[in-house]
């Protein structure tokens, strides 16, 4: 048995060499769940040896109502485009890797405040720590949306969307709703509530199984794909939203742009010049959207609720992401929750961390002193 790396390299290559059809899928499916476990065991091994602390990070302080990040390859326009938005001053260059740091900066758009973070330019094996990549894809992980930056020569969306992918970010999805509940006994036993059109009960039993879980009740609620079941499995995936900009159309004419929009197809692409301000407006309407602020009114205990000023936040959001809004602490020593509004069944009803905030929600939090 070789070490982890070749056994990892191994799998992927049968995966590369097995055709894909509906008799193979599952069989695929049980070596990326193979993958899947290998790298957790070479992420745990990898974190231990750096001393335990996992990666820092760049440290920014998140500040008003939604966060930012500018996520592309080197010398795509990610600083020029900040410097056009915010008042920061990102330094530009016409060579690659001129921002070696995360640089902030605040957008006024519509009555919100958003934050934009200008990051180092991000390179094949990024998830793998080439050129800071770790640190670059951790600040994306945090952030309520990215922008995927690309511009007219360098536009290769499969490259970047390897690296966030293979770094856990998941992008304009969302976790699926499967609960696995560990049990004492009785080995592992698969419900469904609907109709299962990419794997058989009896394939999601050995995904699960080959996760080294003896007992457990799985209930599937949707119809899930074996990437699905795996990510749930493994776990530490972030969900983020992302749109996609293309900058520097300054540079080519219209009819040299077609294979480049064509590259691009599957993506809700947004033209832009960052230099000579073609389509900004869009982009910011873009950003502004694609964040959809929700209005959170708070209520104190044994007061009236603060109708005036809402806690604007970025949706989905629950319990747990107001509180991480009003203190650090908050999240620690919460006790309980009540909501009125839109998303709760009857007024005042008690809720915890995890429930998910609507518009015009009226929340009391209730904490340990
Ligand atoms: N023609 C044209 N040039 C642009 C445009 N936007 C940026 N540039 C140029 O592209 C080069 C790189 O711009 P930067 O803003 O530094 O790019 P970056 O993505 O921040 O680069 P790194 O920090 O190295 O990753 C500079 O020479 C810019 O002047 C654009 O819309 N059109
Ligand atoms: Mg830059």
């Amino acid at each position: 048995m070789g070490n982890i790396e070749d056994q990892i390299k191994e799998l992927e290559d049968e995966i590369f060499r097995t055709q894909k059809n509906k008799a193979t899928e599952h069989h695929i499916g049980k070596l990326k769940a193979k993958i899947a476990k290998l790298k957790q065991e070479q992420e745990k091994r990898r974190v231990a040896s750096s001393g335990g602390g996992g990666d820092k990070g760049y440290y920014v302080k998140k500040s008003g109502n939604g966060t930012v990040a500018l996520v592309g390859f080197p010398s795509v326009g990610k600083s020029t485009l900040l410097n056009k938005f915010t008042d920061a001053e990102s330094e530009v260059g016409a060579y690659d890797f001129t921002t070696l740091t995360v640089v902030p900066g605040q957008m006024d758009y519509r009555g919100a405040k958003i934050q934009i973070l200008d990051l180092p330019g991000l390179i094949e094996g990024a998830s793998k720590g080439k050129g800071r990549g770790r640190e670059v894809i951790a600040a994306a992980r945090a952030a309520d949306l990215v922008v995927l930056l690309v511009d007219v020569f360098r536009y290769d969306m499969r490259i970047l969307l390897r690296e966030l992918v293979d770094s856990g970010l998941r992008l304009n999805e969302r976790p699926v709703d499967v609960k696995v509940t560990r049990t004492h006994r009785g080995g592992i036993t698969v419900a469904k509530t609907v109709e299962l059109t990419h794997m058989t009960s009896e394939q999601v039993h050995d995904i699960v199984k080959s996760f080294g879980v003896v007992n457990a009740d799985v209930v599937v609620r949707e119809d899930i794909t074996h990437d699905q079941l795996i990510d749930l499995l493994t776990g530490n995936k972030v969900y983020v939203r992302a749109i996609v900009a293309l900058n520097k159309i300054d540079l080519l004419s219209e009819e040299e742009l077609q294979p480049v929009y064509e590259a691009l197809k599957d993506w809700e692409v947004i033209p832009i010049s960052a230099q000579t301000d073609v389509n900004l407006d869009k982009l910011q309407e873009g950003i502004f959207d694609a964040l959809s602020f929700i209005r959170v009114y708070l209520k104190p205990q044994r007061q009236k609720a603060d109708l005036e000023e809402p806690l604007v936040i970025t949706s989905p959001a629950t319990v747990g992401t107001v509180c991480d809004h009003l203190h650090r602490d908050f999240r620690e020593k919460f006790r309980y929750a009540q909501v009125w509004g839109p998303s709760g069944k009857f007024p005042g009803q008690m809720v915890g961390l995890d429930h998910v905030m609507e518009d015009e929600d009226v929340l009391m939090v209730v904490i340990r002193k």
